[in-house]
C-alpha cells in the first residue's frame, strides 16, 4: 500500500516568524515539523511506503503515484485540510482526516474525507490499517479509551526534511493535570499526563542525532505535569547530553509553577534546556481565579519569571486578553507587565472558544458566541466571542495598539533589557555553525536594524551586552524575534492611512501596463475594493512584454498595499512558462496573499509551488 501524508499549509500568523524564516536564518522555511505525520507514519504496517509532504515547506504533489492520502491539521489548517482532502478525493483516492481538529471536531469531516480517525492514532490507526487492507474501512474511527505511550513508536524522523525546520520535535508526554476553562488540551488529551519511558526518549534522541538535528522542541502540553516523572526524565536527559557533548538545545512547555521548584530548574538547566514557553494568560487574579488557571494564582509572577531567568532559562509566554473581567484598562495592565517580565516572544491572543472547551459550552448558553472563526487562531483580528466589559470593536482595537506598542522598536529594547537584568548566563547559545552565525548577524544587522534608521540603530547598540558578551546570542535572538513579530503586526494589524490612494495610484499603473491586452480580451482585470482584492486572469495568448511589464506593477502593488491577488491562468503557451515563473519569483515575498488558480489543462505545463502561493485545488480551480 502507498500513503500519502500531508500536513496542510498554514496562514501566516505570528508563529511563522516569516521575516525570520524568509531573511535571516539561512535554509530553514519554517519553524517545527509535522511530528503527528511521524508519528503516524511509524504505526503502519512494514510493508507500507510512505511518504510526508509538509506543504509548508514544499508544494504539494498534484498527481501522487499512491493509493492513500491522509490530511491533518489544526483548526486554523481547515480550510486548506479540506481544500486538499476534496481534490485527492475527486482524483480518485482514497483519503483519510486526522489530527488536533478532525480530533476536538470529528463531525465537520464526516462528509468530507472517506475516514476520519479521531483521537490518538496509537491503536485505531492500526485497526483502520487492517480494515482497509481487508477491504472493509469504516468511515470513522474514534479513540475512546487511554493511550499508553509505551505503544507509541519513535516516530518516522527520516521521513521529515529535519534541515528545512528550525527547531525538530519530539514528544514525552501528553495531558495536564490543571484545569484552565478555555483549554482544549484536557479535553483532547485528559487530566492525568501520560508517559514514555526514558529509554523511548533515548531512542528518539538517538533518531534525531541520526538526522542531524540540533534544537529540539518537546511539545509536550506541560513537561512537568507530573513532577516526579520529569525530574527522572531531566536526570536522564543531562546524562545523555554529556555523553553527547552536550549536542542537543532543548525547549519545551510548562506551567508557572516550574519555579517554586528550584530542583526543577536546576535539572532543566543541566539537562540543555535553553527555553520554556508557559501560559501566564493575565496578571490579574479575579481573572484567573474565574477562568480556572488557579496554579497561576497566589503568585509574585514577575518573581517567577526572575527565578526562571536566573536559572539562566529564557521564557516564551502566551497572554490573553477579552475574559470576562477585562476592560479596556486590562491592555494597559497588560502591556506594563508585558515590558515588565521581558518577554519578547509574547504571544497574545484575544479570547477564544474552543469547540467542547467548558468556555465553549458556558459562552454558548449565554448566547455569547459569534458564529465565525472557532478556528482556533486566537492571535488575528478578530475572534469567536462577544466580550462581557467593552464592545467587540473596542477591544479589537485595543488589542491592535497594544501589539503595536510591544512591538515598536522601544518595547523591543525595554523587554531586552528586563530580561538581561535578571538573566545569569544563559543556556541559549545558537546553534548554527560559525559561518551561519555570521551570515545571521550579517543578515538581521543588513536587513533588520539598517532599514530602521539611526533611531533603531541607536535602540539596538543600547541592547548590546558589552560586558557579558555571553548574553550576546540571546540578544540576537531577541531583536530577530522582535522584528519578526514587528514585521506581521506591522503587514497584517495596521491599517495605513494612506491606503486607498496608493491602492488607486498601483492600480493605474497596472492597468496602463495591460492595457492593450485588455483591450484585446487577451487578460481580464476586476477588482473589489478594501482592502483590494485583485482578479487578474490570463485568458489568451499574450507576449514576453505582458510579462515583464505587469511584473514590477503586481509587485509594488503587494509590497505597498494590504491587497491580496488571484491569479487565474486559463491560456499560457510553453514559450511564456518561464516568464510566468519569473512573475511568479517577485512575488514569492508576498506568496501568502497570491493566490494561483492554473487551469486543469495546464497544471502539467505550469508548476506553482504552493508551499510559497495558495494553489486553488477547489473545484473552481479545475
Ligand atoms: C507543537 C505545536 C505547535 C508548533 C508546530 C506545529 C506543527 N508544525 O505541527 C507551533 C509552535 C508552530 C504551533 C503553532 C500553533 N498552534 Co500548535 N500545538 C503544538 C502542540 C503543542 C503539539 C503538537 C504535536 O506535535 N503533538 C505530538 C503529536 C504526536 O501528536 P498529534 O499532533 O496530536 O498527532 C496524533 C494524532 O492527532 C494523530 N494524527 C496526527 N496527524 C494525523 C493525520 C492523519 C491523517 C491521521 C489519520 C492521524 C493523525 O496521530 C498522532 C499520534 O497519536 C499542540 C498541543 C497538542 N498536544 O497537540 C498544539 C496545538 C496543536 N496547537 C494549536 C494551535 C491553536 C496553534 C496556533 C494556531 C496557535 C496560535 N494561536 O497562533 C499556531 C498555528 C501555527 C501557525 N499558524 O503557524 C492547538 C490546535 C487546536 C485545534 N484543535 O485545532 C493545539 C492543540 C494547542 C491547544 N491548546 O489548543 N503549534
Ligand atoms: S496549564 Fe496549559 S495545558 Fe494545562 S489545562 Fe491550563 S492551558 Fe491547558
Amino acid at each position: 500500500m502507498r500513503l500519502l501524508l500531508i500536513n496542510p499549509r498554514f496562514t501566516e500568523s505570528f508563529w511563522s516568524f516569516r521575516f525570520a524564516m524568509t531573511q535571516i536564518v539561512p535554509g530553514k522555511r519554517t519553524i517545527n515539523p509535522p511530528l503527528g505525520l511521524a508519528t503516524l507514519a511509524a504505526l503502519c504496517p512494514p510493508h507500507w511506503q510512505v511518504t510526508i509532504v509538509d506543504e509548508n515547506v514544499e508544494p504539494v504533489p498534484l498527481a501522487p503515484e499512491v493509493d492513500i492520502v491522509g490530511v491533518c491539521g489544526m483548526g486554523v489548517q481547515f480550510p486548506r485540510q479540506s481544500e486538499l482532502i476534496g481534490y485527492y478525493r475527486r482524483r480518485g483516492h482514497y483519503v483519510v482526516a486526522g489530527g488536533s481538529y478532525a480530533s476536538l471536531c470529528p463531525e465537520k469531516f464526516t462528509q468530507l474525507a472517506d475516514t476520519t480517525i479521531a483521537g490518538e492514532a496509537e491503536y485505531i490507526w492500526p485497526e483502520f490499517c487492517r480494515d482497509l487492507e481487508s477491504g472493509q474501512p469504516k468511515p470513522l474511527y474514534c479513540e475512546t479509551g487511554t493511550v499508553a505511550l509505551a505503544d507509541s513508536p519513535t516516530p518516522r524522523f527520516d521521513l521529515l526534511k529535519l534541515d528545512l525546520y528550525n527547531t525538530a520535535s519530539l514528544q514525552f508526554s501528553r495531558g495536564c493535570p490543571y484545569l484552565c476553562d478555555f483549554c482544549d488540551i484536557i479535553v483532547m488529551f485528559g487530566r492525568r499526563p501520560r508517559m514514555k519511558s526514558v529509554e523511548q526518549i533515548g531512542l528518539e534522541l538517538d533518531a534525531l542525532r541520526a538526522q542531524g538535528a540540533r534544537q529540539v522542541f518537546f511539545v509536550d502540553d506541560n513537561l512537568i505535569g507530573n513532577r516526579g516523572e520529569a525530574k527522572a526524565l531531566l536526570r536522564f536527559l543531562a546524562d545523555y547530553q554529556r555523553q553527547h557533548h552536550y549536542r542537543f538545545a532543548f525547549g519545551t512547555e510548562a506551567s508557572l509553577n516550574l519555579a517554586q521548584d528550584d530542583e526543577l530548574l536546576t535539572l532543566m538547566r543541566a539537562a540543555n534546556f535553553a527555553w520554556v514557553f508557559i501560559g501566564i494568560e493575565t496578571p490579574d487574579e479575579a481573572t484567573l481565579k474565574a477562568s480556572r488557571k488557579t496554579q497561576n494564582m497566589g503568585t509574585d509572577i514577575l518573581g517567577a519569571l526572575r527565578r526562571i531567568y536566573a536559572h539562566g532559562i529564557d521564557v516564551l509566554g502566551g497572554f490573553i486578553v477579552g475574559f470576562d473581567n477585562d476592560t479596556l484598562e486590562t491592555f494597559e495592565r497588560q502591556r506594563r507587565f508585558i515590558l515588565d517580565s521581558g518577554i519578547q516572544a509574547a504571544m497574545v491572543g484575544l479570547l477564544t472558544a474552543l469547540p467542547r472547551t467548558p468556555l465553549y459550552e458556558r459562552l454558548k448558553q449565554e448566547g455569547r458566541l459569534l458564529e465565525r472563526a472557532d478556528d482556533g487562531d486566537n492571535t488575528r483580528l478578530g475572534t469567536n466571542i462577544v466580550p462581557k466589559r467593552m464592545s467587540y470593536e473596542a477591544m479589537i482595537s485595543a488589542y491592535r495598539q497594544l501589539y503595536e506598542q510591544l512591538l515598536s522598536d522601544q518595547g523591543i529594547a525595554q523587554r531586552i533589557r528586563n530580561k538581561l537584568r535578571w538573566m545569569r548566563a544563559p543556556v541559549y547559545r545558537s546553534e548554527y555553525t560559525a559561518v551561519d552565525k555570521v551570515r545571521i548577524l550579517m543578515r538581521l544587522l543588513a536587513k533588520g536594524i539598517l532599514p530602521g534608521g539611526p533611531r533603531r540603530w541607536a535602540t539596538f547598540v543600547r541592547t548590546l551586552p558589552v560586558f557579558s558578551p555571553s548574553k550576546l546570542p540571546t540578544v540576537i535572538s531577541d531583536w530577530i524575534t522582535g522584528l519578526s513579530m514587528q514585521s506581521y503586526v506591522r503587514r497584517r494589524f495596521t491599517r495605513a492611512a494612506v491606503e486607498e490612494s496608493v491602492v488607486d495610484r498601483r492600480l493605474r499603473a497596472l492597468r496602463r501596463a495591460v492595457a492593450r491586452y485588455l483591450d484585446a480580451g487577451k487578460v481580464a482585470l476586476a477588482w473589489r475594493p478594501g482592502p483590494l482584492q485583485l482578479d487578474l486572469t490570463l485568458a489568451g495568448l499574450l507576449d514576453a512584454r505582458f510579462f515583464s511589464r505587469t511584473a514590477p506593477r503586481l509587485e509594488k502593488l503587494l509590497r505597498d498595499t494590504h491587497s491580496t491577488l488571484t491569479l487565474h491562468i486559463e491560456e499560457l503557451q510553453a514559450q511564456h512558462v518561464a516568464h510566468l515563473q519569473r512573475l511568479l519569483a517577485r512575488l514569492a515575498r508576498h506568496g501568502d496573499r497570491v493566490s494561483v488558480v492554473v487551469h486543469e489543462k495546464l497544471r502539467v505545463l505550469v508548476p506553482v509551488d504552493s508551499s510559497v502561493f495558495h494553489l486553488v485545488l477547489s473545484t473552481r480551480g479545475m
